[in-house]
């Protein structure tokens, strides 16, 4: 059995040690160390888990899509060739293209197939037409009416070939619908350019006009009908 007095004695020995220890931490407190300058940043962390698959989609849409894009890469190889036949056909007919050339201080306009173009822009007969290019040393236009591939051209040139309607040589003046150039040549079924429903010799129409209600293609009408002259000279 411990006496009163030892026990006295070992209060007072743990009073002592926790006193110590406040005045240690009391210590610490009072006067704290400065931080260090602040350490380089860690290296990066992993990647995270791969997400989860999505789902599946449809690919009819995508097929129809790429079916489409083939399509019209076709018609596109088939527009390049025939371009590219015309180009070959027209350097053949008539060696480099000269586009426009001055002639009596007018601008006429060469699609390429050795024959220039100018358009006298004011109503008249068909005969006034034949008047009227002939004064310019040329006739109304029959070379390039004969090919839907120079008209393209000629078109591209002159845009009022678009939207106006023009006379060309061509009429079925010598017999009721047998049609003539007016280089006297007879208008083949190739060359042939009609509106759907045309030549209907409605009202005896013998001569024959370009771009028949802007579509390009060809409406007989009565001689005496009001269009402008496309005229055709060489060069
Ligand atoms: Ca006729
Ligand atoms: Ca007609």
């Amino acid at each position: 059995m411990f006496s009163l007095k030892v026990v006295v004695v070992l209060l007072a020995f743990v009073n002592a040690v926790v006193q110590a220890s406040n005045q240690v931490v009391l210590t610490c407190e009072s006067s704290p160390s400065e931080k260090g300058e602040q350490g380089p940043p860690g290296p990066p962390g992993h990647y995270g888990a791969r997400g989860q698959k999505g789902d599946t989609g449809s690919t009819a849409g995508l097929e129809n899509t790429i079916s489409a894009l083939e399509d019209r890469l076709k018609e596109t190889e088939e527009d390049i060739a025939a371009m590219a036949k015309t180009i070959s056909d027209l350097q053949k007919k008539g060696g480099k293209c000269q586009c426009m050339k001055v002639i009596g201080g007018k601008i006429w306009h060469g699609p390429g197939n050795g024959y220039f173009y100018y358009t006298v822009q004011s109503g008249m007969t068909y005969d006034e037409a034949k008047s009227k290019c002939s004064q310019l040393g040329a006739t109304v236009a029959t070379q390039a009416p004969k090919s839907r591939d120079v008209m393209r051209i000629l078109e591209a040139q002159m845009s009022v070939l678009t939207t106006e309607t023009y006379w060309i040589g061509l009429t079925d003046k010598a017999g009721e619908g047998w049609f003539v150039w007016e280089d006297g040549t007879a208008l083949q079924s190739s060359q042939a350019n009609w509106n759907p429903g045309q030549p209907d010799d409605v009202n005896n129409e013998d001569c024959v006009g370009g771009n028949y209600i802007d579509t390009l293609q060809w409406n007989d009408y009565p001689c005496s009908h009001q269009l402008i002259a496309l005229c055709e000279r060489k060069a």
